[in-house]
């Protein structure tokens, strides 16, 4: 048993002060630090620097671990340049990222508080590194393919790279699960057999969504940019699905979103109608000039998400909250700084249906300490403070284990 006691914690119930955390793979514990040394006596207790405040580890839940190779290659500024460079450099960025390189973001994730991410695998290249990560990786395989003709063989290929996740080592922490790329890049067909297979297997399942303005434009009325690109690389020149086929695709099994920048209300309410959720990468729908997803208007759950170095310039996760304090300015600042740790912690975690993400009895021991340059005047502005002040933490655990 360890207890970690500090000037703050950050639970269910909001900051609690001067207490400590008892836990092995789990918390057991909450309360003075006296208390839980009576009823653990043997414990090893760890002392926090003055001004530290104890976190859930932070769940980053959409990641491209493939494209860390990409510094100026891939064009910024707008999606349709963004995607033609995409075309144009996949193939080098993804030879040029080695495991070496994609295990060093891991860690960089890991030195700004993230336990558990979500990656989103397009060649499955990242499993490796991902089953030696410390983190908790939600595995998500990618399936793409527009095409009738050739989207049996790529499903084909997707349903191996499931089953390499599938059969991971019990010590990693792997869970498999599926990643639909697209509404426009993906036939209805294999789309239906993905989400079944989700379903049958109980895989946590995404999908980008209405990130672009062009995205709109080509589902909703075959034109726009998208237009010129399918003409040129795929031939075609009608969508194969549309903004309300999609989404019903899905209407059974609670799917997480990514981006919906460009999605109505009416579409988001009836995400909220069926369960699903969504995760919001400010940094990458600003860098591919898609817009700004309108969070003080959501209902349902979202968590805050990096995307890849594809379309970011970092994976840490206080880098993310600092951006989506400057691009959400309209929302009270300190209100904003509690939804954006609430949502990458509970939310992010419920989401996904891991039992971390929280500090109480019974959950799993992800826990990632700050330590803050002075003491907040008061427990409404900790959330602020530890993002303003916070480039890496002091300490990660992991199901109990120490990791920084
Ligand atoms: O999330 C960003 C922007 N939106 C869509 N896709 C990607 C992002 N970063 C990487 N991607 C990948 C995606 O998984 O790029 C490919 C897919 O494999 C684009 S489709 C040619
Ligand atoms: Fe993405």
């Amino acid at each position: 048993m360890k207890v970690i006691s500090a000037d703050h914690i950050y639970t269910p119930n909001g900051f609690i002060e001067h207490q400590a955390v008892a836990f092995d793979t789990q918390i057991r514990g909450i309360g003075p630090l006296e208390s839980l040394l009576t009823v653990y006596p043997d414990a090893e207790i760890i002392r926090t620097a003055p001004y530290s405040v104890v976190y859930p580890g932070f769940i980053n839940t959409h990641v491209h671990l493939e494209f860390s190779a990409n510094k100026t290659s891939l064009k910024y500024g707008s999606f349709m340049p963004w995607l033609d460079s995409v075309i144009e450099h996949r193939d080098d960025l993804v030879n040029a990222c080695d495991n070496a390189m994609m295990q060093k973001e891991c860690d960089e994730m890991l030195r700004s508080g993230i336990t558990t991410f979500g990656a989103i695998s397009s060649f499955g290249t990242e499993l490796e590194v991902c089953e030696k990560a410390a983190q908790r990786v939600v595995f998500f395989n990618e399936v793409i393919g527009s095409n009738a003709a050739t989207a049996d063989m790529l499903y084909g290929d997707f349903l191996e790279r499931v089953a390499a996740s599938q059969s991971c080592s019990k010590e990693a922490r792997i869970i498999p699960a599926v990643a639909v790329h697209s509404p426009y890049s993906v036939h209805p067909v294999i789309l239906q057999k993905a989400v079944t297979l989700a379903k049958q297997h109980k895989m946590p399942l995404t999908a980008h969504f209405l990130e672009s303005q062009a995205e709109r434009q080509w589902l909703e009325r075959g034109e726009g940019e998208l237009k010129s690109f399918f003409e040129k690389y795929f031939n075609t020149t009608v969508p194969v699905t549309d903004i309300e086929e999609f989404m019903h695709a899905f209407d059974t099994y609670p799917t997480h979103f990514a981006h919906a920048v460009q999605a109505t209300q009416e579409e988001l309410a009836y995400l909220s109608k069926k369960g699903h959720s969504i995760a919001h990468c400010p940094r990458s729908n600003r860098y591919l000039g898609c817009g700004r997803l309108k969070i003080e208007e959501l209902k349902l759950p979202f968590s805050v998400a990096t995307d890849g170095l594809s379309s970011n310039d970092s994976l840490n996760i206080f880098d993310e909250f600092r951006a989506a304090l400057m691009l959400h300015n309209d929302i009270p600042i300190h209100t904003l700084a509690e939804q954006l740790i609430k949502a990458s912690t509970r939310d992010a975690a419920e989401i996904l249906g891991l039992d971390c993400g929280k500090i109480e009895v019974g959950a799993a021991a992800d826990l990632a300490v700050l330590t803050l340059p002075a003491m907040p005047q008061s427990k409404e502005e900790v959330a602020l403070w530890s993002i303003i002040h916070t480039k890496q933490v002091s300490h990660v655990y992991i199901e109990g284990e120490k990791y920084v």
